[in-house]
């Protein structure tokens, strides 16, 4: 059935970018909103609003039978959550199917199960997707810890099965460091996510980290659309992207992306959905997979020419792809920048009145914002405020367009990150995209004078 009305349970620039695909297709837009947000840019687009609740997240973007009660009130036949949020918490998605309603998402199960990192390795290993060596299943006892890691060899992880993100992390560089490892691994997992199942990999102690963007319909039809070199990131946060990634060529674009589809359509995949994998010497192994929409499907769209959130609801209302692996091309390079409301030294939050706010334009230039002149950052959620997005034929032109496009950019009365990420386009490993996933922190500490 076709969707009339979509309610967008998000805010920000992601809420205006899926406004922006309803729109162009047609379908009516409710955004919902906090009270601190009640004249941000994602409420005035929309075709209609609901307040949902007061400024912290718990009380209104998480709130989900206030997001439900708008649907309802609203008439909205289906729900979009965006990242963040709501977007990956299965009972939420198994909610609004309970109310009738279309989640733009994959199924309650794939949420569930992806969550489970070790469901989701587990899935990925028996559908023939290579992982980094380590244990099968959880660790039921530290024995099991001593044997796992004797056999993959030192340095080894233990992993939260709740995890991801990084927390509930810990390395062991010897045996002699196990146990404390694994004891502070299922303190940490127990403390942060109620769940004190960990398992055990092989440390990679230089990977890139490169994820697959992927597409299925509700008939049986998976195609991805390449790959993102996210491998550029300070703390668990990623701060530039890449599509496709600087070490790989279309054949091994190709390989993984045959394997891969292989196994989400055995596994009944549905909707977008991203697969996390650490590449070190020539060598894939998958780590997790996220059952949203990302922050980053922009490098995707650049380089591939379709629109993800227009597919996504596509597929969500029962349509068949129309094309196949063969149709999907891929052309030049894109590269994002995420500017933060953060001082681009010390990553302090930097809430507070944007004065003039000047977007850079062009060819090849994209900016996903839901600022303006006088909008007033609030301290209370993700400090992400602009998404740059550059696509060139080649990389070198790309990084030349994102150089001229940051020295145009303007946003002043707050601290940004755009003098950051002036220095990274700078930067000759940068240029020369040899990178890997401590690139950053080094860079970053270079700059504080450390
Ligand atoms: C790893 C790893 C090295 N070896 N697993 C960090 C968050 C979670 N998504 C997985 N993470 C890692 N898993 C093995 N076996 C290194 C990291 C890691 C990392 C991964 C991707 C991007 C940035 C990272 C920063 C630090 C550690």
């Amino acid at each position: 059935m076709p969707l009339r009305k979509v309610l967008i349970a998000n805010r920000g620039e992601i809420a205006l970018r899926i406004h922006r695909a309803c729109q162009e297709m047609g379908i009516a837009t409710v955004a919902v909103h906090s009270t601190v947000d009640a004249t941000a840019m994602h409420v005035r687009l929309a075709d209609e609003s609901v307040c949902i609740g007061p400024p912290p997240a718990r009380d209104s973007y998480l709130n989900m039978a206030a997001i439900l009660s708008a649907a309802a009130i609203t008439g909205a036949d289906a729900i979009h959550p965006g990242y963040g949020f709501l977007s990956e918490n299965a009972d939420f998605a198994e909610m609004v199917e309970a109310h009738q309603l279309t989640f733009i998402g994959p199924t309650p199960g794939h949420i569930r199960m992806m969550g489970d990192k070790i469901a989701a390795k587990d899935a990925m290993r028996r559908l023939g997707v290579p992982l980094v060596p380590g244990s099968l299943g959880a660790l039921a006892t530290f024995e099991e810890a001593r044997i796992v890691a004797q056999e993959v060899m030192y340095p080894v992880l233990i992993k939260a099965a709740a995890g991801g993100g990084g927390r509930g992390m810990k390395v062991a560089r010897a045996e002699s460091e196990l146990e404390d490892a694994w004891r502070l691994a299922r303190a940490e997992a127990k403390a942060a996510f109620g769940n004190d199942e960990v398992y055990l990999e092989k440390y990679l102690d230089r990977p890139r980290h490169i994820e697959l963007q992927v597409l299925a319909d509700t008939h049986g039809n998976v195609v991805h659309f390449g790959e993102r070199d996210c491998s550029l990131q300070r703390r668990h946060q990623k701060l530039l992207e890449e599509a496709g990634s600087p070490v790989l060529g279309q054949a091994d674009r190709d390989a993984l992306g045959a394997q891969v589809t292989r196994a989400l359509r055995e596994l009944g995949y549905r909707n977008a959905g991203t697969l996390e994998f650490l590449w070190q010497d020539g060598q894939f192994a998958f780590i997790e997979m996220n059952t949203r929409l990302q922050v980053e499907h922009p490098v995707t769209e650049m380089v591939c020419g379709i629109d993800l959130v227009k597919e996504q609801l596509r597929v969500a209302a029962g349509e068949p792809l129309g094309y196949d692996q063969s149709d999907v091309r891929f052309h030049g390079h894109a590269i994002e920048c995420r500017i933060t409301a953060e001082d681009p030294q010390s990553f302090a939050p930097s809430p507070g009145r944007v004065g003039t706010y000047h977007a850079p334009g062009g060819l090849g230039v994209r900016v996903d914002s839901a600022l303006y002149s006088g909008y007033v950052v609030p301290p209370h959620y993700d400090s992400l405020i602009a998404k740059l997005v550059v696509h060139g034929g080649t990389r070198a032109e790309a990084i030349a367009r994102l150089r001229r496009s940051l020295a145009e950019m303007v946003v002043d009365g707050i601290a940004t990150t755009l003098p950051l990420h002036r220095a990274i386009v700078e930067d000759a490993e940068f240029q020369a995209g040899d990178y890997t996933i401590h690139w950053l922190e080094r860079f970053v500490a270079g700059r504080q004078g450390g």
